[in-house]
């Protein structure tokens, strides 16, 4: 069987698939700063809460990048939808590192104020945004990894991409940091 999941401890999952189908407590969506939907995740998450949720995301009043404001599931399997905007990739000078782990760390602070326990992220800002994956990938371990250290209240986080071939890249990039 085609390898599509690997556990880097008890609570840090790598994993391929649709984050529309995940069932956790937030699924975190890489959305723009209005939060009125997108093309991408943005419009997979979007189409698949319903209506709703672009009804519930008028009233929040967009978002900062690197920051995360979380709104209801509607339809979606997860409970909530935590949504983050990720940098947009210049040429890595314009804090481009600095916004996306602001992403992770932000979603992160945002589920444990709402007592949640597992989360989900896709590959924040890899795809319409131009962020290089693996550089991407590495941001999102470290930044993850370090906010459970000092966290207990999350207890699984699983890091999806869409592609086979991200999720290979990705387990890659773990392997390497690893070794470090
Ligand atoms: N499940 C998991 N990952 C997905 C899914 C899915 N269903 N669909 C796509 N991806 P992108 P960004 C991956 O472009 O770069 C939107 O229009 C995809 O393969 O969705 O942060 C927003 O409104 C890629 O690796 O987000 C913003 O305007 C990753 O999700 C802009 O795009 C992120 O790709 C945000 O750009």
């Amino acid at each position: 069987m085609e390898d599509r999941g690997f556990n880097i401890d008890s609570k840090i999952h790598l994993e391929q698939g649709d984050i529309t189908l995940l069932k956790v407590d937030a699924i975190v969506n890489a959305a723009n700063n209005s939060l009125l939907g997108g093309g991408g995740v943005d419009g997979a998450i979007h189409r698949a809460a319903g209506p709703q949720l672009l009804e519930f995301n008028r009233k929040l009043g967009g978002c900062n990048t690197g920051d995360a404001k979380i709104s209801p599931g509607f339809n979606l399997p997860a409970q909530f939808v935590i949504s983050t905007v990720g940098p947009i990739w210049k040429d890595g000078s314009h804090h481009e590192d600095d916004l996306l782990a602001s992403c992770y760390h932000r979603s992160l602070e945002v589920a444990v104020e709402n007592n949640l326990t597992s989360i989900a992220f896709p590959s924040i800002s890899t795809g319409v945004y131009g962020f290089p994956f693996e550089r991407a990938c590495k941001i999102a371990l470290s930044t993850v990894n370090a906010f459970l250290n000092d966290n207990q209240t999350i207890q699984k986080v699983i890091l999806i991409t869409f592609s086979h071939e991200d999720y290979l890249a990705m387990k890659k990039v773990y392997a390497q940091m690893k070794a470090q």
